[in-house]
């Protein structure tokens, strides 16, 4: 099955994506259900660790929204389990250089682009019997940019062939840049790194996503030529929600 992700970008529509910490089946699936193009499951941040991530991914592949993942770190055999389980695409943290983005692309595709291991136990459920075929071409394998290292190579690894993208970690960037890690994304310094990384990403003819807090951070980057933006974590977005509820509620 195609990557909806790649005909949106291919059309130049941004994706909207939701993000998972709660280590939960049900949860993934009422995410997937909210209209999101991608759900994004998170293994670094958050009590999500394999045996959770399966479950979530089957409950994603039952809805519209493109399953993907965050890995805990740029490790090639969890990348290979992730793919295997039917993620259609790899968000890796804290890369530093063009190697390790080289490292991340090659775990993401099958010889002889890449050396990514033949066993696609639930990729051939997901994908279908042509997973093989395509694989190579629809996973999508993006690199985080939220380390000081990575903001120095920011170029040399937006170079880097087979990469689909960079994606901000807004948070670690702000600690990189010396500043709060809750990211004030309208004043410098962080918004001149966010300009400087979608500015390198699209010159090098590659994909720019970026995770936002809340709403309004969403919707700016949109408008500011991000493809592909996060709304918010479901924890978060679960607290914010039963806040306010219950602040009205009070009175
Ligand atoms: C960051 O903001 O550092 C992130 O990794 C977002 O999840
Ligand atoms: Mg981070």
């Amino acid at each position: 099955r195609p990557n909806k992700l790649k005909q949106l970008f291919a059309a130049k529509q941004t994706a909207i994506g939701g993000w998972c910490a709660i280590p939960d089946s049900y949860a993934a699936e009422v995410m997937g259900h909210c209209g999101y193009d991608t759900v994004v499951v998170d293994l670094q941040h958050g009590p999500i660790y394999l045996d959770a991530a399966l479950p979530m991914l089957q409950a994603l592949s039952s809805t519209d929204a493109t399953p993907m993942a965050r890995c805990s770190a740029n490790n090639f055999f969890e990348i290979n389990k992730l793919l295997d389980a039917g993620a259609y695409g790899i968000v890796c943290p804290m890369i530093d250089s063009a190697d390790d983005a080289r490292a991340l692309v090659s775990a993401c595709r099958y010889p002889p682009a890449g050396t990514r291991s033949f066993g696609p136990t639930r990729g051939f459920l997901y994908g279908g019997a042509d997973y093989f075929a395509h694989a190579n071409d629809t996973i999508l394998a993006w690199a985080m940019i939220e380390t000081p290292r990575g903001l120095e190579n920011l170029d040399a690894i937006c170079a880097v062939e087979g990469l689909d993208g960079v994606f901000v970690g807004p948070s670690d960037l702000s600690l990189a840049l010396g500043v709060s890690p809750a990211p004030e994304w309208r004043k410098p310094p962080l918004s001149d790194a966010l300009a400087r990384i979608l500015a390198a990403a699209h010159g090098a003819g590659k994909l720019a996503g970026i995770f936002c807090v809340s709403v309004e951070f969403a919707v700016e980057m949109k408008a500011a030529g991000f493809d592909f933006v996060v709304h918010a974590n479901d924890a978060s977005i679960l607290r914010e929600a039963a806040q306010r509820g219950v602040k009205a509620i009070r009175g």
